[in-house]
């Protein structure tokens, strides 16, 4: 059986992207495997989070979890900073990781931009915090689209260095879960940039806890441009010359689990008047059962947080006596 870990950061804004990229693959992952699914709220921290904000987006994501169909009873659910394996692996493997290794982190680079001077120390040694989650569960598998890939293979890299450190065979060389229909949902405003919490436009995205009018008011308001609906032929463009348009149809197959062919040939020349609405039915129906069940479930915090006392209970059993062997692998005296 493999063992699962994937997590979702705190911050707020959970969006279609979040949803079709990560959270309902998080629910076919339970078939046969053991998941851990964490709400990364230490990660959160490595750029600024209002506390109070904090507190309601760590509850917001578990509800997410558990509305999207993750059962609480059979998966691992918790937040991170409530386990302390983590903070704890996470120094003992910053001593293993490289500067050289770190300085090459695509991601550190965006997100930090160009006042890197200015960017905290949480966010460069980001991927070693991101190690440590997995390493401290021994985890097989972790699901990654393309923006995680590079911490991965770090985590590999580090656990590799660890055992050859200390000459062991300890720590798993944790496999990347490449699943084939994790969608990439870009913003409805820019094409080329992914949909994100951040963006400081809301309607740019579309929040999982949108309901159907805010849902459908953002598909009819999402950029487009003169031309009808791509069919597949040059004359009508390609992902590279209509990002916008063919982020629209992207977002139609990953609901309707179709093909981008069946979607062209259904409203290939058509005006985007008439793909919209249907693409607004097809938004409503996947993502409004989810959205009703997550506001229903954010109505009663007691009931979340039992949940995630329950998973943080669970993740120490499995982390504590792993973290236990790496202290004494380490000859760190335990008196
Ligand atoms: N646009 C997206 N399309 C597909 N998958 C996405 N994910 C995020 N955005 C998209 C996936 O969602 C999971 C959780 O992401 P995260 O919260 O850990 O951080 P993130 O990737 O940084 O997400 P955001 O929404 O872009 O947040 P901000 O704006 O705070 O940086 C991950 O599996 C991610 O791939």
């Amino acid at each position: 059986m493999a063992r699962i870990f994937s997590g979702v950061q705190p911050t707020g804004n959970l969006h279609l992207g979040n949803y079709l990229g990560a959270i309902r693959n998080f629910v076919n992952l339970q078939k046969g495997n053991e998941c851990i699914y964490c709400v990364v709220d230490l990660h959160a921290v490595t750029v600024w989070q209002e506390p109070k904000n904090l507190i309601c987006n760590t509850r917001e994501v578990a509800a997410a979890f558990i509305a999207a169909g993750v059962d609480p009873k059979k998966s691992i659910i918790f937040n991170q900073s409530a386990v302390s394996a983590h903070t704890t692996l996470s120094w003992v493997l910053n001593c293993v990781v490289r500067v050289g290794w770190l300085n090459r982190m695509t991601q550190f680079k965006e997100k930090a931009g160009k006042n890197r001077e200015n960017a905290s120390v949480g966010l460069y040694v980001y991927p070693a915090l991101m190690a440590a989650d997995i390493l401290a569960y021994f985890a097989t598998h972790v699901p990654v689209g393309d923006d995680q890939k590079q911490h991965l293979e770090l985590t590999r890299d580090i656990a590799q260095k660890f055992n050859n450190d200390y000459d062991v065979d300890f720590f798993p060389i944790v496999e990347p879960l490449i699943l084939e229909d994790a969608a990439r949902v870009m913003s409805l405003r820019d094409g080329r940039q992914k949909m994100s919490k951040s963006d400081p436009s809301d309607n740019a995205r579309i929040n999982i806890t949108d309901d159907a009018d805010t849902i459908a008011k953002k598909i009819r308001r999402a950029k487009t441009d003169s031309e009808p609906v791509p069919d597949g032929s040059q004359s009508l463009g390609t992902v590279a010359t209509r990002p916008e348009a063919f982020n629209l149809i992207d977002i139609f197959c990953a609901l309707t689990e179709c093909s981008r062919t069946e979607i062209m040939s259904e409203f290939g020349g058509k005006p985007f008047s008439e793909f919209k609405p249907a693409l607004a039915d097809a938004a409503i129906t996947s993502l409004g059962p989810v959205g009703t069940e997550m506001r229903h479930l954010l109505n009663d915090p007691a009931e979340i947080d039992r949940v995630l006392a329950d998973g943080a209970n669970r993740a120490r059993s499995i982390s504590e006596p792993i973290i236990k062997e790496v202290h004494g692998i380490m000859g760190f005296l335990n008196p």
